[in-house]
């Protein structure tokens, strides 16, 4: 029978919801996906073989393009990293280990500052912008940058991260009102946790492509599962890339080697200071992670 190639949506209870050109379509796996070990996450895009009723049965899952553990999901043109300028006060180290993460799964990351009602956002803007980055601030309060923010997203798959309380689901609310995200003052009233979940759902957007929401992931759950060997770590900030052949020593850490290049651009203003001391911190903990977590 012939199949036909859709985009997991998201997978609830053993069954698959898999959107091809013609319709949704209700998938159980087939067995050998178990056997095989290989498991469907949202964004896949998988084969499918119809029967009736808008029912099918998922055959395989095509090469993916990036996939992250947590939140599971597959083939992400965006990692939007979400921090805000006040309440709670931007982390840089944790914005810089996001940002890091996406960097080394190969996922571009675009970087929010939300709360710009709160706080001026430009110096953060600068930085990051210095740095390379695509960067946006927004308000989920007043609506300020979520315009600019849909443009960038529209047509892409996108997932949404950053520490609690930053205002993700207050941004995509406000990108798409017909998500109705809880947000904090809700599930406060409701009791945190209870409709946590660890599968990805894709919602599709109003203007094409999908937003990722993940209930129950935190930036934490991510450096845990997804760690960045010290060999790659320089790779992962992208403004040593012009500095980083220079060095005296081929095999230099950019830690306290003479003659480091990446450590004279911090010196000559090239490299912010926050992002040198992320990743610092970094390369430390990535040294000191015992040998059987390395090879994960
Ligand atoms: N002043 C101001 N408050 C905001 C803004 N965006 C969100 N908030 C508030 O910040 C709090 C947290 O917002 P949420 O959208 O629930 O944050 P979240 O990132 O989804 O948090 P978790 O779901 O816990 O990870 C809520 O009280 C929001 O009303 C903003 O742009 N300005
Ligand atoms: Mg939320
Ligand atoms: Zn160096």
């Amino acid at each position: 029978m012939d199949t036909v190639t859709g985009r997991l949506l998201c997978g609830i209870g053993g069954f698959y919801y898999v959107e091809t050109a013609d319709g949704e379509w209700e998938c159980k796996a087939r067995g050998i996906f178990r056997r095989s070990g290989k498991t469907p996450v949202a964004g896949d895009l998988v084969k499918v073989s119809p029967l009736a009723n808008g029912k099918g049965v998922l055959e395989d899952i095509l090469p993916r393009k990036n996939c992250l553990i947590r939140p599971p999901v597959a083939n992400l043109d965006y990692l939007v990293i979400v921090a805000s300028i006040k309440q709670p006060e931007p982390h840089l180290l944790v914005l810089d280990k996001m940002i890091a993460i996406a960097e080394h799964k190969e996922i571009e990351p675009i970087i929010v500052f939300n709360k710009s009602d709160l706080a001026d956002t430009s110096a953060l803007c600068a930085l990051y912008r210095n740095a390379g980055f695509t960067v946006l601030a927004v308000s989920a309060e007043t609506g300020d940058g979520i315009e600019a923010l849909r443009d960038r997203l529209t047509g892409k798959i996108a997932a949404f991260t950053g520490n609690s309380g930053v205002g993700k689901s207050s941004i995509l609310n406000r990108l798409d009102e017909r998500l109705g995200l809880e947000t904090a003052e809700i599930s406060s009233v409701l009791g945190r946790g209870k409709h946590t979940t660890r599968s990805s759902t894709l919602h599709k957007q109003p203007g094409g492509g999908y937003f990722v929401d993940t209930p129950g992931f935190s930036s934490l759950d991510m450096e845990r599962l997804e760690p960045i060997p010290k060999e790659d770590l320089p790779y992962c900030f992208r403004e040593f890339e012009p500095h980083i052949g220079n060095c005296r020593f081929a095999s230099c850490r950019h830690m306290k080697e003479p003659d480091c290049a990446v450590r004279i651009a911090v010196k000559a203003g090239k490299i912010a200071a926050s992002r040198i001391s992320s990743y610092d911190s970094m390369m430390e903990e990535a040294l000191a992670r015992p040998d059987w977590e390395k090879r994960l």
